[in-house]
């Protein structure tokens, strides 16, 4: 193809060329091609200029780099808005009086698929995902997209896009009518091919005057998508603003539908629901940066993981490296606990391919890259070696010390461990700086979070291929120090502390789960603690009774698998308050002489959840995590904290940190010896300071 180029500016991430008639509007704004102000006003000009020159009778508008564009550009959000808007630039396109084709690689999101919608048409590489993330950063699709996508895409397909916010495949948009074509290779030539082929076509498709998909809904679809998703939208304003600005795409005509969009969307954007959700948004990819790293420190290669243990934690940590295509060498101590561990990997993989997100052969190509051993030998040779074994010291060195044995020298080994000290793990061996903690979350492959323990004498080198290996196997991974718990562990513990002091003082399981449950937690520390398992590093001797969970556990209530533990369960592990509970709940508490009150909601959220926030500024003074917002993404990704509040941390600047303050030296006194200040709270509490930027 030999074009003619009109502007080659650097400066401007917008340039065009021509080829024949055709005008190719080209963006290269890196990383992910945003839609800031400076591409905004290029796209203008690039039709205006299309407009005004007569040899051009067609526009593609495509992007360098890795991806169309990728939404608005999130970092302009609360700042003074530069002209023209992302609404005013769809508009434009859509009014050109040339033919605009939408060329997409990569992933169309947010306002880059209002963009796309602005277009007359849309052409796609099958490989191109599309959709509207919005509802994830609190917000809807401002720019039409809620208007236009419904009657392009058909309403059902509009509200699952905006209101779950999750993309569609190419092949998908094009069965469903939101790409015109699907184009195999060399996207641009072939987009230009289409842009000739289409040219002379009139009047030209506009998204927002379609109007047969949009008679035909059925009204009945919101009330029944509301339905059918009430769980999943718990808690969140988001999504309901989104179903109802694509009902406004049904019942108003398109000029009155965006002008109510346009309200939803600013009301959502001063919201504190959306500052915490954009927050999440840079926390999660600020987590994958390390602090104090000698510059240009190289990842080492990691081709095969070798993983010790092959129970629960060891058969899902093994299925992040299959899925990823990388091999698994998996050990165990006898031949029946190996086949039953791989047996539950096989079974797992099937029920995946059995609800349609993996073919048959993707699971026996997974399947295939793993190799079942009882000869410890067999991880000589591994890269990467993850023990997830017992949570016993002396088990644990046991095993770190024949690796230090058996494996070659550069290998990395990890320990799952999810409370003990990494680097007395790592002296047991000749290799301390090749040992670091990965620390999976239960069900390991399916967790997004990974905590990544830095040990006192961890490597650089270490450290930045298991931070890259995680974004390979799909998990959001932060870097913790050495400490008890790390980081989410250790803020569920005065959490575990509290909640079951406010028992013996007069509250119950249910109100306390019920405070954490309506604060959008999935589920209350009780609730957690069931199905968990209460009899979690219980001593097992029936005949020692030193608190309600021995107690439990002594007469076998030891959680849903028991069919009974702080809540009694049917078969269907419908949970209902236990009498059984409550009396040795009141039993405990007059034994210890603790006199039963009533206890509010306000004390419950003061001395559990406020607490947390104390423990993580103790963490954060320590070191032992690197950022504030490291914290939230833990307690998001690790234990379900809802992600409209933004984390512990976020909260807690919600709330006010001399608020959080106030409340804990309220409650100081009930807490006793349980319960001290960290010092960075109070100091920051004093100074007015905030946890996040
Ligand atoms: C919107 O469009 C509103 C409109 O409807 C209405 C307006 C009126 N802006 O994720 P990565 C940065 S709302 C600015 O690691 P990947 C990101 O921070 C928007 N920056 O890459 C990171 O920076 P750094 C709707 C952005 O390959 C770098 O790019 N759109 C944006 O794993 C690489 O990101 C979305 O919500 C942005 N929009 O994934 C899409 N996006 O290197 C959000 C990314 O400094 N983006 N950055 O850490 C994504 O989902 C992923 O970035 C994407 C690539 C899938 C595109």
């Amino acid at each position: 193809m030999t074009d003619v180029i009109d502007k080659p500016d650097t400066a401007n991430p917008i340039s065009t060329r021509k080829h024949g008639d055709v005008l190719i509007v080209l963006s290269n704004n890196p990383p992910v091609n945003a839609l800031g102000a400076a591409v905004r006003q290029g796209l203008v000009a690039a039709i205006e200029q299309a407009e005004a020159d007569d040899s051009v009778n067609a526009v593609v508008i495509a992007c360098e780099g890795q991806t169309f564009f990728a939404g608005a550009d999130i970092t302009e959000f609360g700042k003074p808005p530069v002209m023209p808007w992302l609404p005013e630039v769809v508009d434009r396109i859509e009014a050109c009086s040339k033919p605009v084709v939408a060329a997409i690689h990569g992933t169309a999101l947010g306002g880059g698929l209002e963009v796309a919608l602005g277009c007359h048409y849309r052409v796609a590489l099958p490989s191109a995902k599309l959709g509207t993330p919005e509802v994830k950063l609190g917000l809807l699709p401002g720019a039409g997209g809620t208007q236009r996508l419904p009657r392009v895409a058909g309403v059902r397909k509009a509200l699952e896009m905006c209101a779950t916010g999750n993309p569609i495949g190419a092949k998908e948009g094009f069965d469903c009518g939101l790409i015109d074509r699907l184009i195999e290779d060399d996207l641009i030539p072939h987009a230009v091919g289409y842009a000739e082929e289409v040219r002379d076509v009139r009047p030209l498709p506009k998204s927002s005057e379609r109007q047969y998909k949009i008679n035909e809904c059925d009204p009945a679809v919101f009330e029944e998508f509301r339905k059918e998703n009430a769980r999943k939208f718990r808690g969140f304003e988001a999504p309901d603003a989104n179903i109802r600005a694509v009902e406004f795409a049904c019942k108003k005509p398109y000029s009155e539908g965006v002008i109510e969009e346009r309200k939803l969307f600013m009301e959502l954007m001063s919201g504190t629901q959306s500052r915490a959700q954009q927050y999440f948004f840079f926390a999660e990819r600020k987590a994958a940066k390390i602090e104090n790293l000698p510059e240009g420190t190289q990842p080492r290669p990691v081709q095969k993981v070798g993983v010790i243990g092959a129970g629960t934690m060891g058969g899902g940590i093994s299925m992040n490296f299959l899925s990823a295509s990388i091999p698994v060498t998996i050990f165990e101590m006898n031949q029946e606990a190996l086949d039953r561990g791989t047996g539950v990997m096989r079974k797992n993989y099937e029920a995946t391919a059995a609800k349609g997100r993996m073919t048959p052969d993707q699971v026996e190509k997974a399947m295939g890259l793993l190799t079942p051993t009882l000869d410890f030998e067999a991880l000589a040779d591994c890269d990467l070696i993850i023990e997830a074994v017992f949570e016993q010291m002396d088990v644990k060195k046991d095993i770190f010390t024949r690796l230090d044995k058996t494996v070659k020298q550069g290998a990395i080994l990890a320990s799952n461990t999810s409370y003990l000290n990494i680097d007395e793990i790592a002296a047991v061996t000749s290799r301390p700086q090749d040992v670091v903690g990965m620390h999976f979350f239960s069900p390991a492959n399916v967790m997004k979070l990974l905590e990544v323990v830095r040990g006192a004498k961890t490597a650089p080198d270490v450290l930045v291929t298991v931070m890259g290996l995680s974004k390979k196997i799909r998990k959001v991974a932060v870097v913790a120090g050495v400490c008890h718990g790390f980081i989410g562990n250790r803020m569920l513990m005065p959490r575990q502390v509290e909640a079951t002091k406010l028992l013996l003082e007069g509250a119950t399981p249910e109100q306390v789960d019920r405070v954490h449950v309506e604060f959008g937690m999935p589920m209350g520390p009780f609730q957690m603690a069931d199905l968990a398992g209460v009899d979690i590093g219980w001593h097992r001797d029936p005949n020692r009774i030193e608190n309600i969970r021995d107690a439990l556990c002594a007469i076998d209530r030891w959680g849903q698998k028991k069919g009974a533990g702080f809540y009694d369960y049917d078969e269907k592990r419908r949970p209902t308050p236990s009498p059984v509970v409550q009396q040795i709940i009141e039993d405990f508490a007059k034994k210890q002489g603790v006199e039963r009150r009533v206890i509010t909601d306000d004390e419950i959220v003061e001395r559990t959840l406020y607490t947390m926030v104390n423990e993580g500024a103790k963490i954060l003074e320590e070191g032992m995590a690197q950022r504030a917002s490291d914290t939230d993404v833990v307690w998001v990704y690790g234990y379900g904290w809802p992600v409209y509040r933004g984390g512990p941390m976020f909260w807690a600047d919600t709330v006010g940190l001399q608020n959080i303050v106030d409340g804990l030296k309220r409650q100081e006194e009930r807490m006793g010896g349980d319960f001290s200040f960290s010092k960075l709270l109070l100091d920051k509490a004093a100074a007015g300071e905030k946890f996040t930027k």
